[in-house]
């Protein structure tokens, strides 16, 4: 999978060259392509900005300049974003249908605003990471590329994406548990030593769903629940 990422700031991505995102990077698996938006200015001072009509205060990105940054990577099948506090929030499912393009384009605003003609012309998908305000979209973007990189085949090494937080059944994780067997006084549930794997995936899925009960009742409501699971949720609420 391919991410172009749209930026005045392509120095802040750095992150995404460590750990799992870095690998796959190296491996090919992802390409992870940063555009400085600077590169398209025409001027001879490199200026991308100027002062909005109207009045007020801050500058804005000059359209024309963001618009032949876009074109400089745009092609047929390519998804367009505008990370942005007006978008709709990013949630797992949203992720996982991003992870099916071929390729992103990210469009990075930073503290100053983009002029809307540029915006209307592109009319990119608008996508927030929720609700607040940061210095620019460059963080957004490196969320989104993590999140939606963790659904490509061959970033994970396990099959791991499957059991996680979210992904499957919209239950948050069970709690896990590694030596020593006591801690502080504290003991590893007995049923987890039992080595009874039937057992242990029932009290799993009873704790993923205490869990989720007690943190997360409003993602109850669409998660995929067996007759089992709503019986144990009703022992839950006495
Ligand atoms: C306004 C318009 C995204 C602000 C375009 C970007 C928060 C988010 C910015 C912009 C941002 C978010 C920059 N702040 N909640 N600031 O996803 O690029």
């Amino acid at each position: 999978m391919k991410f172009d990422i749209l930026t005045l700031f392509p120095e802040m991505f750095k992150p995404l060259s460590e750990s799992i995102i870095g690998r796959a990077t190296s491996n090919k698996i992802l390409e992870i392509n940063l555009v400085n938006i600077r590169d398209f200015s025409k001027n001879k001072h490199k200026q991308v900005d100027d002062t909005p009509y109207g009045g007020g205060a801050g500058m804005l990105l000059k359209p024309d300049v963001v618009w032949d940054a876009y074109n400089s990577v745009k092609s047929d099948d390519s998804k367009v974003i505008f990370l942005t506090p007006q978008g709709k929030t990013l949630n797992q499912s949203k992720v996982e249908e991003l992870s099916k393009y071929k390729h992103l384009i990210l469009l990075c605003g930073h503290y100053e605003g983009i002029d809307q003609r540029v915006i209307d012309k592109i009319n990119p998908e608008e996508i927030s990471i929720g609700d607040y305000v940061l210095t620019g979209g460059e963080i957004p973007a490196m969320v989104l590329v993590d999140s939606v990189s963790r659904y490509v085949s061959g970033v994970l090494k396990n099959g791991s994406e499957i059991e996680e937080s979210f992904s499957d059944d919209g239950l948050l994780e069970y709690p896990q548990y590694t030596k020593p067997e006591e801690f502080e006084g504290m003991k590893v549930p007995e049923v987890l030593l039992s080595g009874h794997h039937e057992n242990i995936a029932k009290w799993r899925r009873q704790e993923a769903l205490r869990v989720t009960y007690n943190k997360r009742k409003d993602i109850l409501e669409k998660a995929k629940l067996t007759k089992e699971d709503k019986k144990f949720l009703k022992s839950l609420e006495n």
